[in-house]
This record gives C-alpha cells, structure tokens and sequence, in this order.
C-alpha cells in the first residue's frame, strides 16, 4: 500500500448486517403481521375466570414461535461463542498465492470467528478438558474463505469415516448419558487404545493447551495440509497458523474443575469483556509453506492430519494479523446460525486430498441442512457473503431472496444469458489441476503407519511442569475409567510414547505397565487390510524436540484485560489501593475489588467504593492475581474471615501473583503464605512494577510442586 493512502473501511459487513437489525426503542410493540398490540399479559377469554378462547390469534403467534425457538445444537462444537472483527495482510503473498486477502495489502477484510468446545452440548462449561475450535469466517471481495480450524495443530483421526466414532467414543455415553463433556470415561480410552492413530491429538489433550486461561490466549491452526496456487498456477503446499499476542496460557486443572462451579461461562465472558473493555484480542496469521516438489522430503505424509510439520523444519512466516473488534448484537442470529464449512475458499487456495479434509467437504453443508433447516441458510445475514450473489439456485424453505425475471436456468437466451459464467482472469475458480493415475481402493496409505513418533516428539518438547501436567492428566483420566483392561491397554501404549511418562501415570493409577498386550495394536484398518503394514511399529526420532511445542515459546509483556482481585474490607487504605488500580489499570488490567460484603466499601479516607464482587458470591479461580492493600481495620476483618485466607491459599496453589503491603503480613502469615515469602511472584511491600511483569509471566510454575501441599 502507498504511503498515504487510506485502508478501504472494514464495515461493508456491518453495514449488510445492520439492514437486519431491529432495535425496539421508543416502538411499539406490534404482531409478526404488524398490527399494534395493547395487551401482552392477558389471553382472551370467556369471562375474566373464564377457559382461554381459540380465536386468540396473538396468543398463538406468540406461543407457536416460543415453541419454535430452538434449532438443533451442532453435534460436535455446540459449545461456542463468537465475534466480529477483521484481517489485515503486511504484504504481498503474490509468489505462492493469486487469493485477494493474502495479495492485497490496502484490504481490512471483515471476519467473524467462533470459538467452541467440541463434546459437550451447548450449556456445558466452559473449563471442559477438550480441544477449542477456532473457526475464522473472511468475507472476502471474492466470496467467503472459511478457516475451520482448532486449537491443536493436529487431528485425531485420518479418515472421515473414522469421525462418527471417535465422536460417539468421547460423547456421554449413551446408556446413562454420563459424563457430559467429559474424556474420563471408559468409551473413549476404549476407541483411543485400539485406534492408535488417535495418540497424537490424545496427548496434546492431556497437555494445558486442553483448559485455556482465555480464547485469547490460544493458538489456532488450519491443520490439514492445503494447497495454495499463484497466478501462474504454481501450487504450494500449506499449514495455517494463528499466534496469539498475548500468548499461550492455560489454567491448572484444580482451578479449571473450581471455575465449572464459579463461573460455568468463564471463557464466554473472558472474550466479551475483553471486548467491550477494549481489549481487542489479536492473532497473527502464520504459513509454513512447502513447495510442491518437496511433498515427499518428510519422515511423515503431508496429507496425514495426525501429524505436524516441526517448526524447526518448515517456519511459520507470519503474513498478517486479525483483531476481534465488536460484539455480536445478538448470539442466536450471530453466533448461533453461523455457519462454516471447509470447502468455502476463494481463487488461490485449494484442498489437498487428506482423507479428512475430503469428507469435512461433504459434511459442513449436509449439517447446516439439519441445524438450520434450509438450503437457504447462506442467505441467513451472518453467513451472506459481501460481494453479489447470482445462480439459478431457486425457492425452499425461508427463501429471502426475491429473484426478477423468467430464466432459472443457463444456458438462456431470455435472460440475455445471465448470470453469465466467470472467464478465469476474471477471477472465477478453477480447481488446481493434478495428475491422478491410481486404481479405486479402500484402504489406508502405509505412510499413514508411524502413531508414535509425534507424540513422543510433543511430550519431549514440553517442559518439565508442562509434563508433570500430561501424567497428572492422563491419571486423572484413566483413573475415571472402570474398566481394567481399557487401563492396561493404555498404559501399554503410553509406555511406546515415553517409559518415564507410563511409570508416573501407573504409579498413581496402581497398576503395572503390562509387558505386552492383545494384538493387533491398531484396529482402525479394514477386515482385509494387511494387518502388519498398518501397526504403529517403533517410534522414530527424526528431531530431538521442538521448541514451538511447549506453550512457554509464545510470550507475552501483556497484562491486558486480565483481573487482579484487590481483597479488602472496610477501612483498607484508600491511597494504596488508588496507585496500585492506577497502575494496573494503564496496563489495560481489570482491578476488582472483592470485599468482605457487597455493595459499598469505604476506605481510611471515609470514600465510598463500588464492591465488584462480595467474598461470598466468587472465588479465587476467577482472577489472574491478588493484591492486598493496607489499612489495620481492614485487616482485622479479613482475618476473621476463613473465605478470604482461603482466597488467599487458592492463588499461592494455582502459582498467582500476591502483593500485599506491609499492615497486610499479619493476613499473609495466617495462610499459607507464610511458607513462600521468597517465592518470586510473592510481594511484601513492594511496588507495583514487579507485581505487574509477574502477572504477564502469568504463574511461577517453580512454586508448583511446593504449593501442592496446600490443601485449598
Ligand atoms: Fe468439524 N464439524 N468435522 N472438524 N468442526 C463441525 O459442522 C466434521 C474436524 C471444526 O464454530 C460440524 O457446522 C467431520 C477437524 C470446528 O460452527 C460438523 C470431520 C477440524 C467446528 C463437523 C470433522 C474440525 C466444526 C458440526 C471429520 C479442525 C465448529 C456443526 C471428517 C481442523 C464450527 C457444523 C463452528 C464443526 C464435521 C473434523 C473443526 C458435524 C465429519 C479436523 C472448529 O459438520
């Protein structure tokens, strides 16, 4: 772009929407056929005690579309909430790509993304162990691209046919339907030990990436390979990546089981805050491009969605960035009826032919047709693209669209022709040719064979806390399973991943790492397939670790919306807690008082503050941090109370920044702060500098092991 010039503005998006908005105010209220209505309270009937008369046409609109209110939650993903915002690129991609959004740099292409959790149904909680979705929506001036990705750059399976029963495996298991949104159950190890394909995804769900601290603070990824075609109709092959500005940070499980309690819509309300406050979250969009001839340069098959491309080998070259700017105005037609589907991609981005991708192409539209109704849902406003939309498609269900003229059909000559077909230097698709010369075959690729050198790549690149986290999680899992050969089986299987890793995890289930068990290993392949061609074999060790596994890599100075509770009690000092709120508010951080009652609390200058939340209705799992300011009566009161040392004990466990000044020590000591004055994110009495870069460190995982002995 030259220098100068201004970007085109990001609202042609907005600007669409906002011709469907309906805002009440100073209306009156009226009838879907908009008849004004003076009673919304009573039915009609014979007599004020009399029976309810079936002539009350506006009792029956109104209960006919109540009864109605609900469409089918997506099946897998129900879980999710979204946001507007938009995609700037910093500069050409024009060597590898013809796509507008990735060759144009004056564009700020309008986006809308949903993040969602994957197996529980839409009510569940936000703190699920799961895989987040990360699905980014560009409206682009060639039509939609949908990026419908996760937040782990790999998949469990390799074959579509393999999805509906991975996902009846981990779904509430259909007897008692118990647990919902859950892994620990016996069903899921059951399919996860016998389709060993499964092991890569699996791990990284025990990892912390599975319990994000915020949507913001999670990497996203394409995962499948795609191919991106330039103007010549050179192809590349690619791997999409989203990389968070804040970084990469997860809570610890005990907080994450506390937060289903305190706050079932923590990640929910996280994004929204963050938002209205504004906190735009921003990622930027990497590629880590292969060229075409060097398909075949890897130890792994690059159509294999179980498998990542180590850093290390292939960088990701960061081309531009998305910021989430805006609110939806309203989550059912926004958030709920968006609908993705891999198979939207504009001229200069292509599909490879991974198994999964290739069945992703066919389910997106046939699940729309059941959640939304019609095939009319790319009609719904959230899902219209902003440029022209012209075919013979006609009619169904909800039909918005009010087509002119006779022809319905090409070729015409009625309608002049038109919709005319697009010339391909007008930037119509053409798909990117490839030669296919191969018989008709169900079956698998032996190249799709290695389950267990990715995994064990992954566990040995985590640092040592991140690991303790994975035993800690597969023993929570396993644990939560019943069944004693699902138990051994697994522990079997982890040990090909890492023998260090196995004797954690059967020391705390309390049972020996059998020796061998039943064969063969993996039992996702055909009745006829060549059994020994499909087992999982010897793990390889192609790179010792890679650095970008472990989420340490990506960090952060930032502190933005993050929420430090300020615990007091009337009478805390109103001059400590005026420069430490000043502090962490230039930072864009959230200073909550949380106090002894609610309402108003007043300082030792007799000022009124407004109390954010009182100690009885939250919980120290909500906040990044705390921070105790002085003031002896206020003090005093704290100390009588147990909820507020349990506060206290809660942050030093879950590894938390603590300041506290020095009239506060006496609160400090009667918890078990006492034991950790040393500790580097602990300050007595200090300023508010070194609180603030321990808060962006976000925990001191060195205090973790020490902290396990609090019983909070
Ligand atoms: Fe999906 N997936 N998926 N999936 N997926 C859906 O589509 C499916 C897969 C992903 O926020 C559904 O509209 C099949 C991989 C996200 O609305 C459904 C297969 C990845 C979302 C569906 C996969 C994803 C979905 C349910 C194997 C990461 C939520 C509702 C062949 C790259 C999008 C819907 C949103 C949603 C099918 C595998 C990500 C049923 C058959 C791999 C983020 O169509």
């Amino acid at each position: 772009m030259k220098e100068g010039e201004e970007k085109k503005p990001s609202s042609k998006k907005s600007e669409d929407m906002a011709k469907n908005t309906s805002t009440a105010e100073g209306k009156t209220m009226t009838t879907n056929q908009g008849l004004k209505v003076n009673d919304t309270n009573n039915s009609l009937k014979a007599g004020e005690r009399g029976a309810t008369l079936l002539e009350d046409f506006i009792l029956r609109e109104k209960i006919t579309h109540f009864d109605h209110e609900r469409i089918p939650e997506r099946i897998v993903h129900a879980r999710g909430s979204g946001a507007h915002g938009y995609f700037e690129l910093y500069e050409s991609q024009e060597e590898i790509t013809k796509a507008g959004i990735f060759t144009d740099t004056s564009r700020k292409t309008p986006v809308f993304v949903r993040f969602s959790t994957v197996a529980g149904s839409k009510g569940s909680a936000d703190l699920a162990r799961d895989v987040r979705g990360f699905a980014v929506k560009f409206y682009t001036e060639e039509g939609i691209f949908d990026l419908v990705g996760n937040n782990m750059p790999i998949f469990f399976i390799q074959d579509a046919m393999k999805f509906p029963d991975l996902i009846h495996s981990v779904k509430p298991e259909p007897d008692r339907e118990i647990p919902q949104a859950a892994s620990a159950h016996d069903t899921f190890y059951d399919f996860v030990s016998r389709a060993t394909e499964t092991l890569h995804n699996q791990i990284w769900l025990m990892s912390d990436r599975a319990i994000p601290r915020s949507f913001r603070m999670m990497e996203g990824f394409g995962i499948h390979t795609f191919k991106l075609v330039n103007k010549e109709g050179k192809v590349s092959f690619v791997k999409f990546h989203w990389k968070p500005k804040l970084g990469v940070q997860s809570v610890t499980w005990d907080e994450a089981v506390k937060i289903h309690g305190a706050d079932s819509d923590f990640h929910r309300r996280d994004l929204w805050d963050a938002i209205e406050s504004g906190n735009y979250p921003e990622w930027e969009l990497g590629v880590q491009v292969v060229p075409e001839e060097d398909e075949h340069k890897f130890d792994f098959d690059l159509l294999d969605p179980t498998k990542l491309i180590p850093e290390e080998m292939v960088p990701v070259k960061r081309i531009g960035k998305m910021v989430l700017n805006r609110n939806p105005d309203n989550f059912f037609a926004e958030t709920e009826q968006v609908a993705f589907h891999p198979g939207h991609v504009v001229p200069g981005i292509d599909f490879t032919n991974d198994p999964l991708l290739q069945g992703r192409l066919f389910s997106y539209t046939d699940t729309q047709l059941s959640r939304l109704g019609s095939p009319n849902f790319p009609e719904i406003p959230i899902n219209r693209p902003v440029n022209e939309v012209h075919n013979n498609q006609r009619d169904a269900h909800m039909r918005m669209t009010i087509n002119k003229g006779k022809t319905a059909y090409f070729p015409n000559s009625i309608g002049g022709g038109c919709p005319h077909l697009a010339k391909m230097a007008e930037g119509g698709f053409t798909t990117a040719e490839e030669r296919i010369d191969a018989r008709k075959i169900r079956g698998r690729s032996e190249s799709f064979s290695d389950h267990f050198s990715q995994p064990a790549l992954f566990y040995r690149s985590l640092k040592d806390f991140e690991k303790e986290h994975v035993a800690e999680a597969y023993s929570f899992e396993l644990g939560k399973c019943t069944m004693e050969h699902i138990k051994s089986r697994m522990l079997w299987i982890i040990n090909q991943i890492d023998e260090n890793l196995a004797k954690k995890v059967s020391e705390n289930l309390g049972m020996k790492v059998p020796e061998d068990i039943e064969r063969p290993i993996n039992q996702a392949i055909g009745a006829d397939a060549d059994v020994e061609k499909h087992q999982p074999g010897k793990k390889k060790n192609y790179l010792d670790q890679s650095e970008a596994l472990s989420q340490t890599y990506l960090k952060s100075e930032s502190i933005e919306a993050r929420k430090i509770a300020i615990l007091v009690s009337d009478g805390f000092s109103g001059e400590a807690y005026g420069n430490m709120k000043k502090a962490l508010e230039a930072k864009g951080a959230v200073a909550a008082i949380v106090a002894t009652h609610g309402g108003e609390v007043t300082c030792d200058k007799d000022k009124k503050h407004k109390v954010d939340a009182a100690l009885m209705t939250t919980e120290s799992v909500l906040f990044d941090a705390v921070y105790v300011p002085g003031g002896k009566k206020s003090i005093d009161m704290l100390m009588k109370q147990a909820k507020a040392k349990k506060f206290i004990n809660e942050a030093l466990k879950h590894c938390k920044a603590i300041a506290i000044d020095s009239e506060g020590e006496e609160l400090f000591n009667a918890t078990y702060g006492k034991d950790f004055k040393d500790d580097e994110a602990v300050f007595i009495n200090k300023d508010a500098s070194a609180f603030i870069k321990a808060i962006a460190k976000h925990r001191n995982w060195k205090r973790e092991e020490a902290a396990k002995a609090i019983p909070a």
